[in-house]
């Protein structure tokens, strides 16, 4: 397959300022007649053709300017026409079968009902057109099809029309701003709708609707309050207004992504939707409220401001993950959902940023887009922006985000015109800063503190890592943010930003009579490692002391890390290995019962670093000792502390439910509490796991419960599981709950368990929600997907194998966990390669497949 090249972007030869579609819909077939006004682009080279990008389309009839027209070819998928003058009207018609998309992009059925996913390429799939961000085209789109079946027509903009002819109806729609082919959107279904209104800070009144199927109005309510509260977010924290007369929100139960920023019609995945007590948990209603955050501030960055080329992907969605995480943090604890972004970003973006698939944020080469839809350009994407904020200062940086859109407004923009609207803006000098839009990998910084006289020394190292394509980096700028604590007292003088620019660098800070306590990368302030080797009494110090949150989740992150990561490599002596846990053990025991915490921070604390962190700490990791040496901290703590965790269950169990912080937190502790049980004391957790099971008023409680008693053989583990499926037997977002539970669990059989739900009636591979809640949890579990006779690596080849040919996109999505042998030991390591061998070796495979596992093979 063709690679396609950053440096290789030439505008397009026309501009499409004008589209008008006509869809006659039906599941089985779809007619599309599609007439696209052309003219050539000045500010390109002039050529004699225009390429219309099409993906198993054919021409059933094209006319050019009312006549039939004969000059043109198919060139592998394209059509390309000869166009002789400067200005052309071309009408395509194409036929589709919706019903046949199993690939979920383009126009696909979903339970009975229509909808598109354009996002990168799918367009194309619906009708021939320039298919690239960076064609701007206004679009009125007819709509028609049998009303019984389909009695809701949605599109993106405005309803301007409406009428019945026998048995069908028709609508039409104009979405007024030029928008690029990837956020065009289409639904026709039965469908229904909670309808709300917002008044903008300018006083325009906006009609607001959630459609769903009927059945589930019930459980929208909360999107629609996360909705409103995104739009008055946006006003009052980026100044940006709500700019169609009509906001939709379609949800669907068939969905590739999360959900989908398609101008005036998002379009989502159910699970970004649908919440109630009864079947969502708290991280499912923090879900819901990001994600509907995310898709409405693209409104902005995206849809108003688009990309140019792909390669500027990190554009959108790196300012926009920024944008919906600071709304997060305004809307919940902003210190908490700082450190749930940062171990996302640990647990997937950095092995990713150290494996055969790293790439810097605005890649340079691609052979199918798809494939970069990653942690590495959102997460890291964001991670860069919000350093770009934390140097600017709040209001600096909204000076520079105000210019950019003003600047950009109504153009397909480069990751470069973001850079330069900030320096511009904030006052920021971001030349060298530039390297972290090309240079992949993390930067590894070591600290050393020194203390002579009255001064404290602060020596910084740093080492950008050597990644595929990119052998030797340069240094690049790296926000610390710092404070100095003295050991008496237990408090700093100020918190102080410096900024590592150079390989190597001292900063020197006076007046300490005595070596003070270093915190250092406060809030996380640069997505980087650091190694700082502290000892272990520092890292209690600032476990109790530091009153950076963050800090003081890392230096319980590092005690309990450090000690592991020893533990692991089997260097550890018994003596040493019992002064760790003791000193673990009392910094613990501090924070289970500090009155100053609050349960949701106290849980972030209580929480051990993921088997994947610790794993990439180590060069070549050993999954099953890393599981081991896990479990067992985890027993030694539930044995050790057990008044302490018990005390604190007794309290937490007394807290009614609400979704107010303070019930959430309860929530949480309490399922940590019944995890230490677990690995401590078996048969009180499932004691306890039972009693909160059955007397769960809340998803959170009774799938806290359930996902304890599933690691555990017991009557109590098949009952509640049996319990659990007949409970919600049909509510398919519950029901994944109940594939994901049992294919990640602590229980040593989850891969025969794997196998039997792979069989189960409810099991199917055209559902990507369904795939991923076995297979998913499966893969992202190690102490299974590393099954030391390499079951695991073979279960989720077959997968790849039978997923591929139906669903690519998702399929290739599974490749990264095999991707990761060069960093497992040589034994295992050898036979995660035989299977992406396999993999290759296979006679048919879809570019988007064929490209990872040739990455991964390396
Ligand atoms: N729907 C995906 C997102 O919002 C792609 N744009 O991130
Ligand atoms: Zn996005």
């Amino acid at each position: 397959p063709a690679i396609i090249k950053r440096e290789d972007y030439t505008p397009f030869g026309w501009v499409v300022p004008e589209v008008q579609i006509e869809f006659e819909l039906g599941l089985e077939l779809t007619r599309v007649v599609a007439t696209l006004k052309v003219e050539r682009n000045t500010a390109a080279e002039r050529t004699p053709t225009i390429r219309l990008n099409g993906d198993g389309l054919t021409v059933r009839e094209l006319q050019c300017d009312g006549e039939t027209c004969e000059g043109y070819m198919m060139d592998g998928d394209d059509l390309v026409v000869t166009l002789p003058g400067d200005n052309h009207a071309l009408r395509i018609v194409t036929e589709i079968s919706p019903a046949a998309n199993s690939q979920l992009m383009g126009l696909y059925a979903s339970n009975g009902m229509l909808c598109t996913q354009c996002e990168a390429e799918g367009f194309r799939r619906i009708t021939f057109f320039p298919d690239r961000p960076d064609v701007l085209s206004t679009y009125t789109v007819r709509m028609s099809g049998p009303k019984a079946q389909f009695p809701i027509l949605l599109c993106n903009g405005n309803r301007t029309a409406t009428g019945e002819q026998g048995e069908n109806h028709w609508a039409e729609w104009h979405d007024p701003w030029p928008k690029p082919s990837y956020l065009f959107a289409l639904v026709a279904g039965d469908l229904v709708a909670r309808s709300d209104s917002f008044t903008t800070m300018n006083g325009r009144k906006v009609e607001l609707n959630v459609w769903v199927r009927d059945g589930d109005l019930e459980r929208t309510e909360h999107a629609m309050e996360s909705l409103k509260r995104s739009m008055k977010w946006d006003e009052e924290t980026f100044g940006r207004e709500y700019d169609l007369d009509l906001f939709n929100i379609v949800a669907v139960s068939d969905f590739n992504m999360g959900a989908m920023e398609n101008k005036g019609l998002n379009v989502f995945n159910t699970k970004y939707v649908l919440a109630d007590p009864e079947t969502a948990t708290d991280g499912d209603y923090d879900g819901i409220e990001g994600v509907i955050g995310h898709e409405y501030f693209h409104n902005w960055s995206g849809n108003r401001i688009t990309c140019r080329d792909w390669f500027q992907l990190s554009l959108k969605e790196g300012f926009t993950v920024l944008r919906d995480q600071l709304f997060s943090q305004d809307m919940g604890s902003a210190p908490v959902k700082r450190i749930e972004d940062v171990r996302v970003l640990r647990g997937v973006q950095f092995p990713e940023d150290s494996g055969p698939l790293a790439h810097p944020i605005r890649p340079d080469s691609y052979s199918e887009i798809n494939n970069f839809y990653t942690a590495t350009v959102y997460n890291k994407g964001a991670e860069v922006i919000r350093m770009m904020r934390t140097m600017a200062g709040e209001e600096r940086f909204r000076a520079g985000t105000d210019l950019y859109f003003d600047r950009h407004d109504g153009e397909a923009a480069t990751c470069e015109d973001f850079v330069k609207s900030i320096e511009d803006g904030a006052g920021l000098d971001l030349e060298q800063f530039r390297l972290w839009y090309s240079q992949a990998g993390t930067p590894k910084v070591t600290a050393k503190l020194d203390h002579s006289g009255e001064t404290a020394k602060l020596t910084l190292k740093q080492h950008v890592p050597p990644t595929p394509g990119q052998d030797s980096k340069r240094p690049m700028p790296i926000p610390l943010k710092i404070a100095l604590f003295d050991r008496a007292s237990g408090t700093h003088r100020g918190e102080e930003l410096v900024v590592l620019d150079k390989a190597e660098d001292t900063f020197a800070f006076d007046g300490f009579a005595e070596a003070p306590v270093l915190s250092i990368n406060r809030t996380f302030s640069a997505p980087i490692t650091i190694e700082r080797s502290a000892p272990r009494e520092d890292l209690v110090f600032l476990a109790a002391k530091d009153d950076d949150p963050f800090a003081r989740y890392e230096a319980m992150q590092e005690l309990m890390g450090g000690h592991l990561v020893a533990a692991v490599s089997g260097e550890l002596g018994e003596n040493e290995r019992i002064a760790a846990q003791a000193d673990i053990a009392r910094a613990m025991g501090a924070v289970l019962v500090d009155e100053s915490l609050d349960d949701l921070m106290r849980g972030e604390l209580m929480t051990l670093p993921s088997q994947s962190y610790l794993a990439e700490q180590m060069l070549v990791a050993d999954p099953t000792r890393i599981h081991e040496e896990r479990e067992a901290l985890k027993a030694f703590l539930g044995k050790e502390l057990r008044d302490e965790f018990h005390a604190l269950y007794d309290r937490a169990e007394k807290a009614p439910y609400s979704l107010d912080l303070a019930s959430r937190g309860a929530r949480k502790v309490k399922t940590l509490v019944l995890a230490f049980a677990a690995a401590s004391d078996p048969a009180k957790a499932v004691e306890l796991a039972a009693h909160q099971y059955d007397n769960a008023d809340n998803m959170t409680d009774r799938q806290g419960a359930l996902m304890v008693l599933t690691g555990i053989d017991s009557a109590e583990r098949t009952g509640r599981l049996l319990d659990f499926y007949n409970r919600y037997e049909g509510n398919a977002l519950v029901i994944d709950k109940w594939f994901s539970l049992q294919a990640s669990s602590l229980h040593p059989n989850a891969i025969e368990h794997v196998k039997a739900l792979r069989e189960h009636p409810d099991f199917t591979l055209k559902n990507p929600n369904r795939v991923r809640s076995l297979y998913m949890a499966f893969a992202g579990t190690p102490h299974h997907f590393h099954s030391p006779d390499g079951e695991g690596y073979r279960m989720i080849a077959d997968l790849i194998l039978e997923l591929d040919p139906i669903n690519p996109q998702t399929a290739a999505r599974f490749v990264p966990p095999l991707g990761r042998w060069r960093r497992i030991e040589p034994k295992r390591a050898a036979m995660m390669r035989e299977q992406l061998e396999r993999i290759a070796a296979a006679p048919k495979l879809s570019r988007d497949t064929f490209e990872q596992v040739t990455r991964s093979l390396g």
